[in-house]
């Protein structure tokens, strides 16, 4: 049996971010894009983050999506040792609801960057948009699925509040 790379990697650092990061998985399923899924931690298994990070080119994934919260150091790790494009997800946390994630993974030093989402469930969705939008840029069939997408959300937003 081949191993087939998908273009897009979700890795976050605990089972517990799954229910946040499933909305990355969820938008992608809805267009079609492969993904495959990973629990990565940088603190608590370092060294499949560096197996990862090392081996993302060779393997073939284009985007990488990253959430971790609190100390979240997964997403800047990884943007260090891969040049795949890394969009992090600051998981929403108990204690600091997700600022601490947030500004944990948006104050990348200068040369490696971390295209960072919002806290929470909005941004795991964005992020799959954003890994959607990076792949269309050479794939004119993802590109109208894409578009396709956008205008039905547009559609779905109603002309005036409902009392219901
Ligand atoms: C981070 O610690 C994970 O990304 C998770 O958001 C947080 C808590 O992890 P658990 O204690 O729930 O496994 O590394």
């Amino acid at each position: 049996m081949t191993d087939i790379t998908p273009p897009v990697g979700i890795i976050m650092g605990s089972q517990s971010d799954w229910p946040t990061m499933r909305e990355a998985a969820d938008v992608l399923d809805e267009l079609g894009i492969p993904y495959e899924k990973k629990i990565v931690s940088a603190h608590r298994t370092p060294d499949r983050l560096w197996d990862y990070g090392k081996t993302a080119v060779d393997r073939g994934l284009q985007v990488i999506i990253a959430g971790a919260g609190g100390a979240a150091h997964l997403p800047g790790m990884m943007a260090s040792k891969t040049r795949v494009p890394v969009i992090g997800v600051p998981v929403q946390t108990q204690a600091l609801s997700g600022v601490d994630s947030l500004y944990s993974i948006l104050q990348m030093p200068r040369g490696f960057p971390v295209a960072t989402m919002a806290i929470g469930a909005a941004g795991a969705k964005n992020a799959g948009l954003m890994a959607a939008g990076i792949l269309a840029l050479n794939d004119p069939a993802l590109a109208q699925r894409l578009d396709a997408w956008r205008v039905a959300l547009s559609a779905s937003i109603p002309d005036e509040p409902s009392d219901e």
